[in-house]
This record gives C-alpha cells, structure tokens and sequence, in this order.
C-alpha cells in the first residue's frame, strides 16, 4: 500500500505508528517555530496534535487547492493562541500559501503567520482569533449560515463546521452565550472538540475553575462526551457519532499541554513560551522525532500531502452537484457567495427616496430604519436580521419576515435572547461564512456588550451591520443606565468601524445604503427611539450621507458667521438654531455629519469646503466631546454632555442638559462676542 493510499482509507483510522509520526511532525514544527520566534504557545499545539490529525486526515471536508470552495468544512481554532497547530496543518496539506519559509518567519513582520490567526492574511485560516471565546461565537454563526443557505438551496450547502476550543475558550462569558444560542436552534453540524487539558496560564485549572463542561453542554441542549484526546481511535469514533447526531457535539478531549517536553508536558510552563534547547532536545528524544529543526521526513510529508489531497474529489463531486442546479439559482448562489448586492439595488434605494420625499414623515429614526428594511430585506434576501430581545424596540424585523427556528432555518430574523455578545460574534461569523449579510438590533448602551466582536469585525474586515437604537438622552425616561453618552465616541475609535448617525427617513435610507455596500466592514447604525422632523424633502440621487458630511441648511444669504454641525436627532436642533441665529441677523449654516470616518475619508479640499470658514464652529451632539475637536476645532464650542444622563421624559431632559435650539444660539452669540 502506498504512502498516500495510508491516509486516504477514510475515515477508518491510521495505524497507531503512522498517526504519532504524523502528530509528530506538528509538535515538532510548532516547538521549532516558537524557538525561532523567541515568543508562542508551543503547548496547545503539541497536545491537540493528536485530535487535529485525526480531524483532518479522516473528517475534515476541504481542499488546500481550493481554500475557498463553499462548501468546505471550516475548521475554527478559537484558542488562537495555539496558531502553530493550523500553520503547520496548512503546511502539512499543502496550502500553498504556507510555506516552510513562512513557518520560520512566525510572528514577523509580512509573514502570513501572525502571532495569533488573521483570516485575511492566511489562506486557510477560517477566522481571526485569540481574544479567547470569540471562534467558538464565530463557529455558531457559521453553523446558522450553512443551515440556512442549505435550506435555501439545497445539498450544494452541506458542510460541518468544527472548533477547537480551550479552557479559556469555555471560561469566557460569551461561550455560554454561543452554546445556548447553538443548542437552542439544533446546530447539528457544529462539533466541538475541547482540547481539555486542565491547564491555563496560572496554573492547574482547579485554581480558577470547577465546572463539569459535559454537563454544562448537555444542560444546553448538546450532546456532550468525554474522551482521551490522545488516543486516535477514541478521536475518531467521537467525531463519528458526532456526525450522526441530531444536536450540536460537544467532545471533551482530555490531553496533556506540551505532550512529549519531557519536564514540561502538563504544566501551565508549556502553555506561550519557547522550550529552550535543552527541552526541546528531550521532546525530541522522547518524541522519537530525529528530523532537524523545520525538517519533516519526506514519508510523513507524503502521507500529510495525501491527505490535503483527499477532498480533491468531494470538491469535484460538488462542482459537478453545482452545474446541475438551474442556472438562475447558480447564479445568485455564486452572487451571494461573493458579496454583490443583486443588480436592482440600486434602483429599489432610489425609488423608496422618491416615496420618502414624496411622503415627508416626523418619525424615529429607528421606525424610519423599519420602512427602509421593508424594501431593503425584500431587494436584498441575504440579509438576516435579529435583535438580542428588543425586536419591537429595534424595529429590525420589517412585516412578514418569519423567525427562525430548528424547524425553520430557511427564516430569516434570528431571536438571538438576551447575548448581544453572542449575538455579534455568531454574526462575525455568518459574514465570514459568506452568503448573508447579518444585521441585529439591540440599545446603543449595550454596544459595550458587543465591543469585543464588533472590534474584530472591524479587524478582519467583515460585513456585519449593528442597528442600536435609544441611540441617547432621547430615550427618556429609562435614565443614565440605558442612555449611551460615551458609545458614539469608543465606537468612532474602533478603526475601520462605519459609525452611522442619520437624522431622518432620507438620511436613514442613505445610511443603510452605505452599510449595506460597505463589503469590507462593519457599520452601527445608531438610531433614535423619540420622533425627528424630516429635513431632508428634496431629492437628491447621490448618496448625500456618503460624503460623512454635507450641508444640510446652507446660509440664507452670502457667508455664513457661524456653521453648526450636528449627527442625527440634534441635527433638526441645529436647524431651529440656526433660524433663532438668522432672525439676529448672525448667517448661520448647518452641516449634518451622519459619519466622521467617511468624512475624514475625503480629500483635504472637500473636508475644507464642508468645514468652511465661519468665524464659530458650534458642534451639537448628545453625548460627550470626545473626537468633535477634529471637526470643530479645539476652540469651537460644543453642546452635548459631559456626565451621565438622568431619567426624565426626553423633552425635559434636552432642556436640563442643555441641549436646546436657544442654548446652541446663546452659545453661539456669546463666542461672537455679540
Ligand atoms: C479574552 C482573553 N483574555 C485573556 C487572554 C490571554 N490568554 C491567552 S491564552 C489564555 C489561557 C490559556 O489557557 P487555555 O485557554 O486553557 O489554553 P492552554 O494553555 O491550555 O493552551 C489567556 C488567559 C486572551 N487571549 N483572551
Ligand atoms: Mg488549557
């Protein structure tokens, strides 16, 4: 039998020699890379190489010729940490990508093995991870993507989707969401294998932690077993009976971190540090491992190729699977799959303007948001919407859109419960999977609840949209816990974040318009609960909004001595100020800035234009100053907040912070000297 024949034998398991000598090779890549790196997590690595090997020798459906393929499994590392365990896997299979050059550049600049796993840097790599919890968020979205793209269209989505987590993974709050959220729906074609190695970076587990994590799945609805993660057998026939199941798998793999460092192995030592040469020569030793650093016998490499090439044919299978589905349905599949919008997009944002202008409406920003995802959910059907249990608050599920459950995947609004963590990161997830655009709903407040994933949104580039509504003191009565004063400001800091502010229907359209085209990253979309006038009724086919910034009430007459710029609902305050202004006879014009980011995207002389020349630049947000400076300048006057809100009926509260049209006319009046 031939070398590579060894490892095609599927998924009956290699011979015990064959599987060590294989798991072998990722030890030893992974203590090589670490010791050159001077810095890395040799121990996960060494400890999981046994369920990895198994995992991708006899299960894993994907095709290193194909990084892409739709239909591939995903494999998702969310202990990243351990990062050296997929780059020698994609090594080992022959990515093309990864090569043994870039095995030794670990961690270095303009390599593509970062210290922790970029989805955008690395072919192969399903997903950014190490902030630990977030792959396992990550992996359930995934999941919820391929169960509704397959009831969608079919056996052309039919894949699993499997996780490598840690303690820490399971430690982390979100975790707990993700797997309620998992169980809930009957993602059966999750699995988890949970490197369960008693070892964190402290020391032993039980320093911190005594949770039963099989019984904590089970009580979520999985079906959860325990298993020594170091013996292939017993590997393989968890992850077989795990397919077979009609929930989510939860395998607790019992493995020792560091497996083969001879003073190491099981020990908190061996979790992110080089061995040292000493150590590593007794791995070797104890390993039975004889190759030179960064060597992998050309026999154990063969039979890794071998396996790299054992989803050639389920891939060529697919393909032939995917020519025999009608053309139409093939090609919004294809369509869906690469992130275009369909074709009359355009022209359903154009039409639903001409209705918003012909129709002018006082109404919330977030009711506005609702109109706009009638048309744009029925122009638009891979978008997925939910809210963490705000759905009437939100106003994210437009008439007619049905909720999805385990017995209707194909549905298209996800009552996602009260996890807005979990939530944002299962929707990094369905973006990355690709073939939906998600977008949630929950109270601006609560975007500290999902910071950590909207920031790795931002990171890996994906779009994810985040309608949060009660976007300030505006929301009234509800008080200083539920009205965000700080969130406008720490969300514009997050790079590569669209912060969205519209001030009425037109600009809302506008602003899903750009959320909606922005492929490459995530928007929030901060919306009002109370009502706004409608300032914008004359039509402008551009995309007003997309500027960031844009005069939304010129002066009435020559140059204006004071320009007001203004984000959503105190826009129309800036307008009525202006008019207190003018009756003075001081010109005043008002700038609506729906974005900073787009703003400081346009050129200098565009950004000089729209600032303009005025003798005072007044800035009006509810919320605090933080970042207006670049726009009103550090001796521009600001009226907003500077503390927290107050619980009072919304109009009360606007007079007792301040935030009045009279208030941002004296303000103005009394820096003019006048
Ligand atoms: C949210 C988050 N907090 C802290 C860390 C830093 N950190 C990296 S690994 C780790 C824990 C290591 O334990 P475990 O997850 O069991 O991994 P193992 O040591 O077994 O490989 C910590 C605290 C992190 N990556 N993410
Ligand atoms: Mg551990």
């Amino acid at each position: 039998m031939s070398a590579t024949a060894a490892v095609q034998r599927d998924p009956a398991p290699l011979n015990r020699a064959e599987h060590d000598r294989m798991a072998n090779a990722i030890r030893a890549l992974a203590m090589d890379a670490v010791e050159q790196a001077k810095s890395g997590h040799p121990g996960l690595p060494m400890g999981a190489a046994d369920i990895a090997t198994v995992l991708f020798t006899q299960f894993l459906k994907f095709d290193p010729a194909d990084p892409y393929w739709p239909d591939r499994d995903r494999f998702i590392l969310s202990a990243g940490h351990g990062s050296m365990l997929l780059y020698a896997l994609l090594y080992l299979l022959g990515y093309e990508a990864m090569t043994i050059e870039q095995i030794k550049r670990f961690r270095h600049l303009g390599s593509n093995t970062p210290g922790h796993p970029e989805n955008f840097e690395t072919p192969g790599v399903e997903t950014t991870t190490g902030p630990l919890g977030q792959g396992l968020g990550n992996a359930v979205g995934m999941a919820i993507a391929e169960r509704h793209l397959a009831a969608q269209f079919g056996d052309i989505v039919d894949h699993h989707t499997y996780v490598l987590a840690s303690d820490g993974d399971l430690m982390e709050g979100v975790s707990q969401e993700a797997i309620a959220l998992a169980g809930h729906l009957r993602l059966n074609r999750l699995i988890v294998l949970f490197d369960d190695n008693g070892i964190s970076i402290d020391g032993p587990l039980s320093l911190a932690d005594s949770v039963d994590q099989v019984k904590r799945f089970e009580a979520a609805g999985w079906n959860a077993t325990r298993i020594d993660g170091q013996d292939p057998q017993a590997i393989a026939s968890a992850i077989a009976n795990a397919k077979k199941s009609d929930r989510p798998s939860m395998i607790a793999c019992k493995t020792t971190i560091g497996f083969g460092a001879p003073t190491k192995a099981g020990k908190a030592s061996s979790h992110g540090s080089p061995f040292g040469a000493d150590e590593i020569k007794g791995a070797r030793e104890k390993l039975g491992w004889a190759a030179a650093p960064f060597e992998v016998p050309a026999d154990i490499l063969s039979w890794w190729r071998g396996a790299g090439a054992r989803g050639r044919e389920a891939r060529k299978a697919w393909e032939q699977r995917l020519a025999a589905v009608p053309m139409d349905k093939r090609g919004e599949f294809a369509r869906r799959h690469n992130g275009d919008l369909p074709l009359g997009f355009a022209d359903a944002v154009r039409a639903f303007k001409e209705k918003l202008i012909a129709e002018p409406k006082d109404i919330a920003t977030r009711v506005a948001s609702e109109n706009a995802l009638g048309v744009l959910t029925a122009a638009v059907p891979e978008m997925v919407g939910g809210s963490a249990d705000l759905t009437g608050s939100n106003n994210t599920r437009p008439k007619g859109m049905a909720a999805m459950s385990a017995s209707d995947y194909a549905a298209r609004f996800i009552h996602y419960g009260i996890r807005e963590h979990g939530m944002a990161a299962a929707m990094n997830g369905m973006a990355l999977h690709r073939g939906v655009i998600p977008y949630s709903g929950t109270f601006l407040v609560f975007s500290d609840y999902c910071r950590p994933s909207i920031r790795l949104a931002a990171l890996a580039g994906e779009r994810v949209i985040h309608v949060m509504t009660h976007d300030s003191i505006g929301l009234g009565e509800d008080g200083p816990t539920h009205q965000p004063v700080e969130h406008l400001a720490a969300l514009r800091a997050i790079p590569n974040l669209l912060v969205l502010r519209p001030c009425d229907p037109v600009e809302t359209l506008e602003c899903w318009q750009i959320a909606l085209e922005q492929k490459d990253g995530p928007s929030v979309l901060a919306l009002t609960r109370q009502n706004l006038p409608q300032l914008r009724q004359e039509m402008a086919t551009r995309n007003l909004c997309a500027a960031g910034a844009y005069e939304i009430a010129p002066s009435i007459a020559g140059q204006a001595r004071v320009s007001i710029f203004a984000t959503g609902s105190e826009v129309s305050i800036a307008v009525e100020a202006k008019k207190l202004l003018d009756a003075k006879g001081v010109l005043t014009r008002v700038i609506s800035v729906p974005s900073f980011e787009l703003f400081a995207l346009s050129d200098a002389a565009t950004r000089r234009a729209v600032i303009g020349n005025a003798a005072v630049n007044v800035g009006v947000e509810a919320a605090v100053r933080q970042g207006w400076d670049a726009i009103i300048g550090s001796d521009g006057v600001f009226v907003g907040m500077t503390g927290f809100g107050a619980s009072a009926p919304y109009k009360d509260l606007y007079r007792h912070f301040g935030i009045t049209p009279e208030r941002v006319a004296e303000a103005a009046l009394s820096k003019l000297g006048t």
